[in-house]
Order: C-alpha cells, then sequence, then structure tokens
C-alpha cells in the first residue's frame, strides 16, 4: 500500500514546482504522513531550542513540517519558511476534541500571514480509524472552515499509518495550487 501510494504522490508532484507547508498540533500525524509518501530522505533540522524542521525534497517539491501552538517566542521565525509556498496541508487529530479550538486558531493564524495569502489549504482529517474520532463535518465546522473567504480549501479524512486519504487529499491539492509547471 506504501509504495502504491508513493508511486501516485510521485506521479502527482513530477512536473510541478511547488513549496507546501504541512503544519498542525504535536501529535496529529504530520511525521506519519510526511514518512508514508516516502518521497525521500526526511531531513529534520533544529534552527532553534523547541523548533523542529522537517523537509522532504522530491524533484521540484519541497514538503516542509512543523508543530503549531504555544510557541509565541518562536512564531517570527516561522516567516523564513512561508516565502513561495502555494500549498497549506493543516493536519487534524481528529480524536482530540479538547484541543480542536486550539487547531482552528492556529490554523486562522496561520491563514492570516501574508506570504500565505494565495496558499491553497488541504485539511487532513486525521485517526478517522478511532471510535470517538469526529467526522469531518464536525470538524469543518469546529475549525470554521466555512468562514474562509477567497480561499480553496478541502477537507479530507484521513488515517495515516494506513495511508488512507492520503494520496485523494494530495490529488486534490496538486490540482488546485497554481504553480510554475
Ligand atoms: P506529529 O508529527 O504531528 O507530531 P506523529 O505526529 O506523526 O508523530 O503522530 C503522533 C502519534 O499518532 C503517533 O503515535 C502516530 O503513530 C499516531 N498516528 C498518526 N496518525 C494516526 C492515525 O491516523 N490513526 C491513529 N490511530 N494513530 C495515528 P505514537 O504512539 O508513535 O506516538
Amino acid at each position: 500500500m506504501g509504495s502504491a501510494i508513493s508511486r501516485m504522490v510521485k506521479m502527482l508532484f513530477a512536473k510541478k514546482e511547488m513549496r507546501i507547508l504541512m503544519v498542525g498540533l504535536d501529535a496529529a500525524g504530520k511525521t506519519t504522513i510526511l514518512y508514508k509518501l516516502k518521497l525521500g530522505e526526511v531531513v529534520t533540522t533544529i534552527p532553534t531550542i523547541g523548533f523542529n524542521v522537517e523537509t522532504v525534497e522530491y524533484k521540484n517539491v519541497s514538503f516542509t513540517v512543523w508543530d503549531v501552538g504555544g510557541q509565541d517566542k518562536i512564531r517570527p521565525l516561522w516567516r523564513h519558511y512561508f516565502q513561495n509556498t502555494q500549498g497549506l496541508i493543516f493536519v487534524v487529530d481528529s480524536n482530540d476534541k479538547e484541543r480542536i479550538s486550539e487547531a482552528r486558531d492556529e490554523l486562522h493564524r496561520m491563514l492570516g500571514e501574508d506570504e500565505l495569502r494565495d496558499a491553497t489549504l488541504l485539511v487532513f482529517a486525521n485517526k478517522q480509524d478511532l471510535p470517538n474520532a469526529m467526522t469531518v463535518s464536525e470538524i469543518t465546522d469546529k475549525l470554521g472552515l466555512h468562514s474562509l473567504r477567497q480561499r480553496r480549501w478541502y477537507i479530507q479524512a484521513a488515517c495515516a499509518p494506513s495511508c488512507q486519504g492520503l494520496y485523494e487529499g494530495l490529488d486534490w491539492l496538486s490540482s488546485n495550487i497554481s504553480t510554475k509547471a
């Protein structure tokens, strides 16, 4: 399954030049997704204490990943990674009802960044395999996605360990990003 996904994802991105940021609260499943894509070697850098950045480069595509939430001091550093970002992937733990409002606040803060003004948004409602997971429509509501204006967005149910939903989400993203293909 993993290698089939990896082949499909590579086909999606083969001819495009794009920069994609994948963020979300810690433990949402970002690293699991990044490894499942098998696009290449995941490189972890630590620009400052408390800020781990994971990156994967595949041909002209770069994925950059970090945790958002509760780190006001290092926020200004994020901007360095925003430039030329066409795609923002926001990963949510569908089972984490306690932190869904924190996730919403972080998402809206990111979307308020000037450099991310034109970025297309894909939300992965991850951990759908867990019995008490919130549904996609509940998460759509709690994240306030319908209130977004002038933003292309899509929410995809996912289960990262089994790769469910990953290809579908990325397929939508690659078709809805304006690139310098
Ligand atoms: P992060 O990179 O966003 O911080 P991780 O999150 O990818 O490290 O995932 C955090 C934990 O959630 C991991 O478990 C991981 O296996 C698990 N996880 C990720 N996606 C899913 C999912 O879709 N369903 C379920 N049930 N678990 C998931 P551990 O135990 O390694 O901390």
